[in-house]
């Protein structure tokens, strides 16, 4: 008789506020190809699963997938696929993060330097003897300055486009004071920026989607603080790995911030990530990273096949 249930195992933490749910047993097999191929197989043949673990009732809007996965190249320590509510992410910086401390905490790897592949390009993870983690993080750079887009309810918002792993606008007009009281407001300006980009046609570098939005300001902690939408409206708890990557990227090319000089970046919630780049070429840098996660759960999700909801609520 087979077993009506099927088990995934989990280990969650959190970084800087902003949960990672890394899977590390339980999803189907994805073959031996790069992270960016097992993700199309993963995207196009068994999306159920990232809904099961991911949606309500089992998980929630704010949870970061991070799936491991076996790596090719025998030198790297792991692979990752990140996936959220509404679908897949090239790269995560507070979830690469999460990961590390997740497998430290299973024992799998110790302090040290540690390869890792994603499905942008491998990056290389320092975990540190206090448990903080920094990322090399991919290839950084600023795409287009000075970017205007007539926003429904704001006027003309100029922003900046730049990669940092995922596609970000980067603004630094001044609607709201960024705290979590402003929440509300702050999620449906940066909503409204990103719709008025779709509208507007205005993309990344071969169209790449810009589903990241970034609103900045000065800041008596930090160097900067600022609020994240991520694509499926939710906000990045934490300063977010990539958007810190894409703010380097912007603040290099303006000449604003030198090579290897540190610059602390405050999410909405108060955590932080301290940040510093190399210069690659003329265009690009290589940010580092650096926060920590805690592991704050281990468990088995359970997929009875008798549960209507088993496969999480979607539209
Ligand atoms: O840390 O790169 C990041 C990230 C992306 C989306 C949520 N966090």
């Amino acid at each position: 008789m087979s077993d009506r249930y099927q088990r995934i195992h989990i280990i969650d933490s959190h970084t800087g506020g902003e949960p990672t749910r890394m899977v590390y047993a339980g999803f189907p097999d994805l073959g031996n190809g790069s992270m960016a191929e097992r993700l199309d197989v993963l995207k196009n043949q068994h999306d159920d699963y990232r809904k099961a673990v991911l949606l309500e009732p089992r998980g929630n809007d704010v949870l970061v997938g991070a799936l491991l996965c076996e790596p090719v190249n025998p030198d790297a320590c792991a692979g990752v696929i990140f996936f959220n509510n509404a679908g897949y992410l090239n790269m995560c910086g507070h979830g690469t993060i999460g990961l590390m401390a997740s497998l430290a905490y299973q024992g799998k790897i110790q302090a040290g330097v540690h390869l890792v592949e994603t499905p942008v390009g491998d990056v290389t993870c320092t975990l540190h003897e206090d448990g903080s983690v920094s990322i090399d993080n991919v290839p950084a750079y600023r795409h287009q300055k000075d970017v205007a887009v007539e926003v429904e309810g704001l006027g003309t918002v100029v922003g900046d486009i730049a990669w940092g792993g995922n596609w970000f606008f980067l603004v630094n007009q001044h609607f709201v004071d960024i705290n979590l009281e402003n929440e509300p407001q702050l999620t449906d300006i940066t909503g409204r920026i990103r719709q008025a980009l779709i509208a507007q046609n205005i993309t990344g570098a071969n169209e790449g989607d810009i589903d990241h939005i970034e609103l900045f300001q000065n800041c008596d902690f930090a160097d900067s603080q600022s609020f994240v939408l991520c694509p499926g409206m939710q906000y990045d708890r934490s300063p977010c790995g990539t958007g810190t990557s894409a703010k380097l990227a912007c603040l290099a090319a303006d000449g604003k911030l030198a090579e290897g000089v540190l610059w602390t970046q405050a999410s909405v919630v108060g955590s932080t990530f301290t940040a510093s780049y190399r210069r690659l070429d003329e265009q690009h840098i290589i940010p580092t990273i650096r926060g920590t996660a805690y592991v704050c759960a281990e468990t088995v999700a359970i997929i009875d096949e008798q549960d209507p909801f088993a496969w999480g609520i979607s539209v």
